[in-house]
């Protein structure tokens, strides 16, 4: 019986348990959605704004994620991008984006993911605990997973990011909100931006860019206005893979901006952020 835990120092063994629950969770979501997909998908509604879509299948992914975590972790709570909200009972939450890159998915650019991560404290980017996560692309298998203090792992490949280069010489990937007006200032930004960089890749799944990040396929990431379910687990892939995952002026990652970056290379690639307006 786990008793309500403190977002202090909770079990190695919690952890393990949390992240073997969430795989088996990712990948079973993962084959049903990649076999919806084959029947073919359309939008079936429009969230904030025309161009930020939602799937009849993202809801039914979020569906049987938060049915099957209540079999087994019926006090824990739960936080998904369409809407479940679930308080808890045993102070772990599960922040949750069915399908991350649901756009890709519409689609059918095999590069989206399964996102899920259990947290300690409330599901807030700010204070909560990351404890297990795990990051899945249906089409290519492809398996992301950390515990707190366990490491970053591709499959059974312990991960580690790339050695800092200069910004110069560097990979960003980035992405871009759902509103008009804030696509415009990323726009001009990145324009800002391209002459001070090796180049930069928008591959349209946040949590996939910070596994880019942990997996050293690019040298850094950022981008603003991402959800708490957008970077969850994807930040504690990258931390543990070495990175350092924040906002600006030292706050967490969040919606105002979540960057990752070698340790020896946020503040540099903050500076360049500030400096085009990013
Ligand atoms: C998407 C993120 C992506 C961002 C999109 C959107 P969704 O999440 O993964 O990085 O650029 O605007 O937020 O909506 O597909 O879950």
């Amino acid at each position: 019986m786990i008793e309500r835990m403190s977002a202090a120092s909770p079990p190695a063994d919690l952890s393990s348990e949390l992240l073997s629950l969430a795989r088996a969770i990712a990948l079973e979501t993962g084959r049903m959605v990649v076999e919806a997909r084959r029947g073919g998908v359309e939008v079936a509604d429009r969230k904030s704004s025309p161009v930020d879509v939602v799937t009849q299948v993202d809801r039914d992914a979020e569906q049987l994620i938060r049915t099957r975590l209540a079999e087994v972790r019926p006090r824990d709570g739960f936080f998904g991008e369409e809407g479940a909200r679930e308080p808890s009972e045993s102070g772990i939450t599960w922040v949750v984006d069915p399908i991350d890159g649901t756009v890709n998915f519409l689609y059918g650019i095999p590069h989206y993911a399964i996102s899920i991560a259990a947290v300690a404290g409330e599901p807030d980017p700010q204070s909560w605990r990351a404890l297990a996560a795990v990051v899945v692309n249906p089409v290519t298998g492809e398996l992301f997973t950390a515990t707190a203090g366990g490491g970053a792992y591709l499959g059974a490949q312990k991960l580690a990011i790339r050695a800092p280069a200069p910004l110069a010489e560097s990979l960003i990937a980035t992405g871009f909100a759902y509103s008009e007006k804030t696509r415009l200032e990323q726009g001009a930004a990145i324009a800002r931006l391209l002459p001070r960089v090796r180049d930069i890749r928008r591959m349209g799944t946040a949590s996939l860019d910070l596994c880019a990040v942990a997996s050293g396929r690019v040298d850094a990431y950022f981008e603003r206005t991402l959800s708490p379910w957008d970077h969850a687990a994807g930040a504690l892939i990258a931390t543990e893979a070495g990175a350092r995952v924040s906002g600006f002026d030292g706050r967490r990652a969040d919606h105002l901006m979540t960057l990752a970056a070698h340790p020896d290379s946020v503040e540099a690639l903050e500076a360049v952020l500030r400096d085009i307006g990013a």
